[in-house]
């Protein structure tokens, strides 16, 4: 008979995973998984829709190392449209829509062009986009910055002798134009002379570089962005989509709530949006995901306040421990054949295989991304070491930021709210530790991953979530699991403390 206090919760450090008989060897599992319905990723991690965590180079990283990146909502539509643009031009097969400058531009407007998409050159055209002219780095290498203002595309493009291809051009055609002329881009021309595309040495160089990248079916790489529910949110999910992300994840800290679930169901409903992805969260019951479900999402994110900066536990009282909340969700999810998505309170890499086996398709990473380079902000010294702002969306900062507008604090249902006293935050403030680059930080924490596959005998995602089988620990099996009777005096890549 249920009773209130019926049910136990467990989170990642109450359980292990079993060894079992294996021939898999580590480096050749496949770690590849369903993110939503329709994308697939070989590697199952997300990094957190946080604005601490995943901006535009984040999620261009993300992408490239098997991932993907979910853009945070707290900044204007068109700054957070602007990254989802930057994403999706940096790199793909062929670029259908390139980004052209006209002859009679200032070299100064093409440098911050240049510098705001990472590109390293446009081709230039005429009002009627018909291909003039060139120009990259090599036009520019002997002009003073001084002249930037005085002198124009024209003045400097590269005009004569043009490479092009047609549009219809195989990749191996194009690779050869490339190389037999030595030069890094190709525009493409149509019947009518007019620009059709462009192909850049750069992104068949990203692609041997990067082998296991989350690219869409024009080679560009995937990225979600996060939306509300509240106000201007159908514009945002409008501007985001026309800029063509992936996956619209409506970001709230309870996907239960009616107008989250009415979002999503008139996302869903709109032909407009059939192109997109919709992700709803966060819940932490089987009742949650099925709500999301009935709802139409194409993948459910679980995680009620298990996150590493996250008060909603003590603040409200409310949550459920991670391993429990996702293995009851997925009941739900495994049931209807929807894909989901353990966000919040993975610390160590062992955590992401608990997570699967309990029954996720993929982890969002919040704190253990944030040290990275690619993550925003400016590392600060602090006791001689490097940090990184780290803070929860609903943590005072974000929510309420000092002569700042806060576009996210209705994450916490907060948007009425318009004096800062009157903020009452579900979440904290702090620094985390430098990490360096976040293909060097993803390849331990999925590392970690091969290994607990290589333990459990699993080649694949489908065969672990098959073969894992739990122990429960003690507190005593937890301290004997860590580092113990010594003094650490080597810092480990993988291992940052109990
Ligand atoms: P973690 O990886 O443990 O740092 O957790 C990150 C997750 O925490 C996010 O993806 C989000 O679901 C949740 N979060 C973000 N802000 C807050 C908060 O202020 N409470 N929680």
């Amino acid at each position: 008979v249920p009773t209130v206090f019926a049910k136990l919760g467990l989170a990642y450090d109450d359980v292990l995973l079993l060894p079992n008989e294996t021939d898999v060897i580590p480096s050749e599992v496949d770690t590849t998984t369903h993110f939503t319905r329709e994308i697939t990723m070989k590697v199952p991690a997300l990094s957190a829709a946080m604005d601490t965590v995943t901006e535009s180079d984040m999620a261009i990283a993300m992408a490239r190392n098997g991932g993907i990146g979910v853009l945070h909502r707290n900044l204007s539509i068109d700054d957070q449209a602007a990254q989802v643009d930057v994403v999706k031009r940096s790199e793909s097969g062929m670029i259908t829509d390139p980004l052209t400058v006209n002859p009679d531009v200032t070299l100064a407007d093409l440098d911050k062009l240049c510098a705001r998409f990472h590109i390293s050159g446009l081709p230039v055209v005429d009002r009627e986009n018909r291909l003039v002219g060139i120009i990259t780095n090599r036009d520019m290498r002997f002009i003073a910055s001084e002249d930037y203002d005085r002198l124009k595309v024209s003045d400097v493009m590269t005009k004569e002798n043009l490479i092009i291809g047609p549009s219809d051009i195989t990749k191996e055609d194009a690779h050869h134009l490339l190389a037999k002329h030595k030069v890094e881009k190709l525009p493409l021309i149509d019947k009518d002379g007019k620009l059709a595309g462009l192909i850049t040495v750069k992104d068949f160089v990203k692609t041997e570089q990067y082998p296991d990248a989350t690219k869409d079916e024009q080679g560009r790489l995937r990225v979600a962005a996060g939306v509300g529910f509240l106000g201007d949110a159908w514009q945002r999910a409008s501007a985001l989509m026309e800029a063509g992300v992936d996956a619209l994840i409506v970001d709230t800290a309870n996907g239960e709530a009616r107008l989250a679930l009415d979002m999503i169901r008139r996302i869903k409903a709109d032909p407009a949006f059939n192109g997109v992805q919709i992700v709803g969260g966060n819940i932490a019951t089987r009742q949650g995901a099925q709500a999301m479900i009935d709802a139409g999402v194409d993948a459910v994110k679980i995680g009620v306040g298990p996150g590493s900066i996250c008060t909603t536990r003590v603040v409200a009282g409310v949550g459920v421990p991670q391993l429990t909340a996702v293995y009851d969700a997925a009941q739900a999810c495994k049931a209807a054949g929807i894909p989901c998505i353990a966000d919040g309170g993975i610390h160590y890499s062992g955590d992401i295989a608990k997570a699967l086996v309990a029954g996720a398709s993929s982890v969002m990473l919040g704190g253990a991304l944030a040290g990275c380079e690619e993550a925003p902000g400016e590392k600060v010294l602090l006791h001689g070491k490097q940090y990184k702002l780290y803070r929860g969306m609903g943590s005072l900062g974000a929510m309420a930021p000092r002569g700042k507008k806060s576009y996210s604090k209705d994450r916490y249902f907060q948007a009425d709210v318009t004096s800062n006293d009157k903020v009452v935050p579900e979440g904290v403030e702090g620094e985390v530790p430098y990490r360096g680059p976040l293909n060097a930080v993803l390849y331990q924490m999925i590392g970690g991953l091969h290994q607990s596959m290589f333990y459990t005998g699993a080649r694949t995602i489908p065969e672990l979530q098959e073969k894992g089988r739990f122990i429960r620990i003690t507190d005593a099996g937890l301290r004997e699991s860590h580092p113990h009777d010594i003094v650490m005096t080597a810092e480990a890549p993988n291992y940052n403390g109990f």
